[in-house]
């Protein structure tokens, strides 16, 4: 059975750590679910720093541990753009300084895309519904909090469908 196509934009300030992480994560969720072919899924940036950059190593070492890393092993790092707003059916940020970033940047006079912070999905109701910056982390723990929570939250949004 064809479903109408539907697509997500997975938005971080860098594009390097959290962003791509959900964006391999997301595919790999979809792919489990049989519908990776319904589905069109990006990353981007709220700011221009990283622009053309790989994903953060320690974050690349994180989606090895899980092999999902061949989901976003030619993305590079890109700044949302105006069209992404009506390009994409969803986009999700990370933290609170994400989603004002992404109000203030939509087009002005509407657009399609709903706007979410991914963590509002999480099923562990107990876990705060921001998934931190884990950029100035000293080890793996923080990426491997990311990539929980990025998970569940996902899992969540996918079954509220
Ligand atoms: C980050 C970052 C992250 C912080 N990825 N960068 Cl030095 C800088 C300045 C503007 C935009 C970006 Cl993206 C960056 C590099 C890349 N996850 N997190 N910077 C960050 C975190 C807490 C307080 C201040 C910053 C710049």
């Amino acid at each position: 059975m064809s479903v109408v196509p539907r697509s997500a934009l997975f938005v971080c300030l860098g594009n390097i750590c959290r962003s791509p992480i959900a964006e391999a994560t997301f595919k790999h969720l979809v792919s489990e679910r049989g519908q990776a072919n319904d589905w069109d899924v990006d990353s981007a940036a709220t700011s221009r720093y990283e622009i053309g950059n790989p994903p953060d190593p320690r974050g690349q070492a994180c989606m090895k541990r899980h092999d999902i890393f061949k989901h976003v092993e030619k993305h590079r790092a890109r700044q949302i753009t105006k069209d992404d707003y009506n390009k994409f059916d969803y986009i999700f940020g990370m933290d609170d300084s994400n989603m004002s970033d992404l109000k203030r940047m939509a087009p002005s006079g509407g657009h399609k895309a709903k706007l979410f912070k991914l963590g509002e999905f999480d099923s562990d109701k107990s876990c705060e519904s921001t998934i931190e910056d884990p950029y100035y982390a000293t080890g793996d723990k923080e990426f491997e909090e990311v990539y929980e929570q990025v998970k569940r939250s996902c899992s969540g949004f996918l079954d509220s469908l």
